[in-house]
């Protein structure tokens, strides 16, 4: 069986009530390597009566100790993002930093609430240029890029229409065409309501690793593994049948929103696969699986 194993100090990061704008949550998070530590850019809530995200910046040498910035890195400054930037991943390419977030769009407290998947880039984490959204003809988010072109083009993974996972292609990273459904909910497994992207997918000898999430039907956010076609993406060569994290420790089943565990980042260090998470809507946990033991069993 392959489950990942928890940081034994979980949480890494929780919300800091001398701040403001992360006194409520912090939690889904991009994650890469920047200046030999590793960052986290990870969404955080100040005010429930807006809940709109802002991003705060956190970094480590090791991984597990983190010290925040005090002040939030990204806010929303746009029309299309006035309602919060949320769930950034972060995608080194072709020597910058890219960054895939939901850049919500109208009042989230309302319910019905428009969002789509804003880009961004950065080289150091202080200032972003912010391209607008993409693929606006549907609601969409959980897009991440791809590391590299694949046959000449940008490729992106996202998920519209739900509650599938899509791959589409660019050249421009603006015009997103040749749109293929990948991957949909099962029926009757903890992946039976929806599945949408987790980290940016990772280039190995193999294949492309696919860390994901599955939403039960009874709304539990579980994290999943598969590995891609290098050259296809949308061909699944295979994937873990089980979760390989699901919600069962306290701080992943009580907070804003019970029973989430929520990837947007993974690092690789020292041969292990670094999966961050968002638990429960309200802090930051990870847990890591060896490369090699993950690739036998995929
Ligand atoms: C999803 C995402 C995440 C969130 C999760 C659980 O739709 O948008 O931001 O963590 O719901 O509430």
């Amino acid at each position: 069986m392959v489950y990942l194993e928890r940081y034994k100090k979980n949480p890494v990061l929780k919300p800091n009530p001398n701040y403001e704008w992360q006194q409520g949550a912090v939690f889904n998070c991009g994650a890469t390597l920047f200046k030999e530590k590793i960052i986290l850019l990870y969404r955080a809530i100040g005010n429930y009566e807006t809940y709109i995200s802002t991003l705060g910046l956190a970094e480590s040498d090791d991984g597990y100790n983190f010290k925040a910035r005090p002040e939030p890195v990204m806010v929303p400054e746009e029309p299309f993002e006035k309602y919060g930037v949320e769930d950034p991943r972060i995608t080194w390419l072709e020597g910058k930093y890219y960054i895939c977030y939901t850049a919500v769009r109208t009042p989230v407290p309302a319910g019905d609430v428009d969002f789509h998947i804003g880009i961004a880039s950065t080289s150091d984490f202080k200032t972003f240029k912010k391209y607008g959204t993409v693929i606006n003809e549907y609601r969409d988010k959980d897009g991440v890029l791809f590391p590299e072109k694949i046959n000449g083009r940008y490729a992106l993974m996202h998920r519209a229409p739900e509650p599938d996972m899509w791959i589409a292609y660019s050249k421009d990273l603006k015009n997103w065409t040749d749109h293929k459904k990948f991957f949909s909910p099962i029926k009757n497994s903890w992946q039976d309501f929806k599945v949408g992207a987790g980290a940016p997918p990772i280039k190995t000898d193999e294949g492309w690793v696919n860390f994901y999430h599955g939403v039960s039907k009874e709304l539990h956010y579980s994290l999943g593994v598969m590995l891609l076609d290098l050259k296809d993406p949308t061909k699944i060569i295979s994937i873990i049948e089980d979760p390989i994290l699901k919600p069962e420790l306290d701080y992943e089943k009580e907070g804003d929103v019970p029973n989430v565990c929520f990837t947007c980042g993974v690092v690789e260090k020292d041969k292990k696969f670094l999966v961050y998470y968002g638990a429960a809507d309200k802090c930051i946990a990870v847990a890591f699986i060896d490369k090699t033991k993950l690739l036998q069993a995929l």
